[in-house]
């Protein structure tokens, strides 16, 4: 067991979210669960304050509305006041058709969460962070925001601002005792596929059907390893994929 600290989590209650509570929990970790549905927050504080030693606190915060994140902040615990760890893990992707088909409000909406809802947490975080020379800022990107695919587009765009973002953030923060990691997963059976194809569920097994993806535990992992490293290790970036999948060739239109 390491050092209990205080860790923020970004969209806690969705699978990602909730497997990283559970392993930090397991450590005994504080945790701020942030999440836009107060029951789901309500419910999954109980289970874990039930089953670990791990004072929970929930942030119910719509994360394209500056004001609430700011009010939320500042209106913190006295003991979670300090954060050691920010996971910024909500996002998603919405369509996979091909760009031109696409609404734009579901671009847009990418956009505020993935993009706008990450950089206004971080912000919101940060000034306490560089005060305290402490923290660890972990970014959920994706393989995506490495490599395109067709039906991408604005998913692709938003990770591969993440990583730029996180690696921009080293740049200011390296030497003010700050950490930043980017964990870019590649395939990982979670509503994830449920949520980008509207609730079209068999769209969403077509996804991880006949293969092996990876779990979100298995990103939980990596996450809590990454954070418990000793203070002089930085993990800038970490790209995982299950075994059995791996970056394809490049497009080629031969007419035909
Ligand atoms: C999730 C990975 O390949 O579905 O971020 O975009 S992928």
């Amino acid at each position: 067991m390491t050092q209990q600290k205080t860790v923020f989590i970004s969209g806690a209650t969705g699978d990602f979210g909730k497997a990283f509570a559970s392993r930090f929990a397991l450590n005994n970790d504080r945790l701020i669960l942030h999440g836009r549905s107060e029951d789901k927050l309500n419910s999954l504080k109980s289970e874990l304050e039930n089953s670990y030693d791990s004072p929970c606190h929930i942030c119910n915060i719509d994360l394209t509305k500056t004001d609430e994140i700011l009010s939320q902040i500042a209106a913190l615990p006295q003991e979670f006041q300090n954060i050691d760890i920010l996971i910024n893990n909500a996002g998603g992707a919405l369509g996979a058709a091909s760009a031109e088909k696409e609404p734009l409000d579901d671009w847009l909406t990418m956009i505020d969460i993935n993009v706008k809802g990450l950089v206004s947490l971080t912000h919101a975080l940060l000034e306490n962070m560089v005060q305290n020379m402490a923290g660890h800022i972990i970014n959920i990107g994706s393989t995506a925001g490495n490599y395109p695919y067709p039906g991408g587009h604005v998913y692709c765009a938003s990770k591969a601002f993440v990583k730029q973002f996180s690696l921009a953030l080293r740049a200011d923060l390296y030497n003010k005792n700050i950490r930043v990691s980017n964990i870019e997963p590649g395939m990982v059976e979670t509503q994830f596929s449920k949520v980008r194809f509207k609730g079209d569920e068999k769209a969403a097994e077509a996804v991880y059907a006949g293969t092996e993806p990876l779990q979100a535990e298995d990103i939980a992992e990596a996450v809590f390893w990454t954070a418990s490293l000793p203070g002089h290790m930085n993990i800038n970036r970490m790209e995982i994929m299950p075994t059995k999948q791996a970056p394809g060739p490049l497009l080629v239109d031969r007419g035909s």
